[in-house]
């Protein structure tokens, strides 16, 4: 790969008060304008900035903190988080409306190998968030060693033509002193515009990033209208939800191995008892967890059903805080054998988005 020593890095920490930065005009200042003018000064009103807008991939191996990234980036939540790889199985777009324009990041599945067809269309997000953004930011994870999977992404961006940002996620957990050298070893490999350490979980440097990247999106008017935060649909939210939860509890092949798919969502009035005549929303919702084996059925339901109980609760909390009232949500369990290669039970997943 091209040797490129205009990479840019962005120190880890924040410059200390006081300290090397750009110190900020002092008493200069004062003696700059003298009151000369007699004639009057006709002022025009500072020219508006150009609102800029653009779609910023965010991709990067598994696990590295991409929909951490994007989460921190919106403000809230909007993609599922967990700690197993592979969590994320389409693109979701997170939009950030600010005072200088529009970026619309895209998280995306994990950059890996894919070996089912849920994979296989897992990567052809990424493949296509590649191609349409404006700018890519390269996630990393400052704690895992490089191996054969960052040789895969970066044999995956070689087909990038936009500016690529080297994040180098997770720096809160890591000492200083290890990111010079994952800085170094990278800035060799890839012509990155810009190399910054950041943490999505604590939004250190955060800030920057997305400086930087407004810096350099094109010029042009806003995609979204300004309350407009992602592009997936509530039912696909409630589903990644219960995903997320089951991910919290199970191990081994079943992370991989479970979808979630929502039946129905049913919302009713019905009548208030704490207000005499009046009536209160509660919504109904039914979902599937599929997995693949009966033996995985039956951990997922656990001991007289205790595991599908717990994640039904953790489920229907964060919806109902979500939607702002009662919640009733009905889990069922169902095998479906090699649903990962079923385009069908992959279509009626990924529908659920629209
Ligand atoms: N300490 C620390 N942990 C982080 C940070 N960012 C993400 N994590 C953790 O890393 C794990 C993976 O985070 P995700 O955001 O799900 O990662 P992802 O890149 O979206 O993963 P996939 O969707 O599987 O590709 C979670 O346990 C996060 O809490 C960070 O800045 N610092
Ligand atoms: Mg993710």
């Amino acid at each position: 790969m091209p040797k490129d020593l205009k990479t840019k890095t962005v120190e880890a920490a924040p410059a200390k008060p006081g300290g090397k930065g750009r110190k900020a005009a002092g008493p200069k200042a004062k003696t700059a304008a003298k009151p000369t003018a007699k004639k009057p000064v006709r002022t025009k009103p500072p020219a508006k900035p150009a609102c800029r807008t653009g779609y910023v991939a965010l991709v990067g191996r598994p696990n590295t903190g991409k929909s951490t990234l994007l989460n921190a980036l919106i403000g809230q939540k909007v993609a599922i988080v967990s700690d197993k790889p592979q969590t994320t199985r389409i693109s979701i777009l997170g939009i950030k409306t600010t005072e200088r324009g529009q970026i619309v990041f895209v998280d995306n599945p994990g950059i890996h190998r894919p070996l089912h067809t849920l994979n296989k269309r897992m990567m052809n997000f990424v493949y296509s968030a590649l191609e349409t953004s404006d700018a890519v930011c390269l996630l990393i994870d400052a704690t895992q060693k490089f191996g054969h999977g960052d040789e895969f992404v970066l044999e995956t961006l070689g087909r990038v033509k936009t500016p690529v940002f080297l994040l180098i996620n997770k720096v809160d957990i890591v000492r200083k002193d290890k990111v010079l050298p994952i800085i170094d070893h990278y800035k060799d490999l890839f012509p990155f515009r810009e190399i910054i350490p950041i943490s999505a979980l604590k939004g250190v440097n955060l800030d920057i990033l997305e400086r930087l990247i407004l810096d350099l999106l094109p010029e042009a008017p806003k995609l979204y209208s300004d309350d407009e935060i992602s592009d997936q649909s509530e039912r696909f939210l409630f589903a990644e939800i219960v995903r997320e939860k089951v991910l919290r509890y199970v191990t081994e092949e079943l992370p991989f191995a479970t979808a979630v798919y929502i039946e129905s969502i049913e919302r009713k009035e019905q009548p208030d008892w704490k207000k005499a005549g009046e009536t209160r929303p509660v919504t109904y919702i039914r979902a599937s967890i599929f997995v693949e084996r009966d033996n995985h059925r039956k951990i997922v339901i656990g001991r007289h059903g205790s595991l599908v109980k717990q994640i039904g609760i953790e489920a229907r909390q964060e919806i109902a805080e979500y939607i702002g009232h009662k919640v009733f949500l009905d889990l069922q369990v169902r095998v479906r054998e090699r649903w990962r290669d079923s385009e069908a039970v992959l279509d009626l997943i990924e529908g659920q988005k629209a």
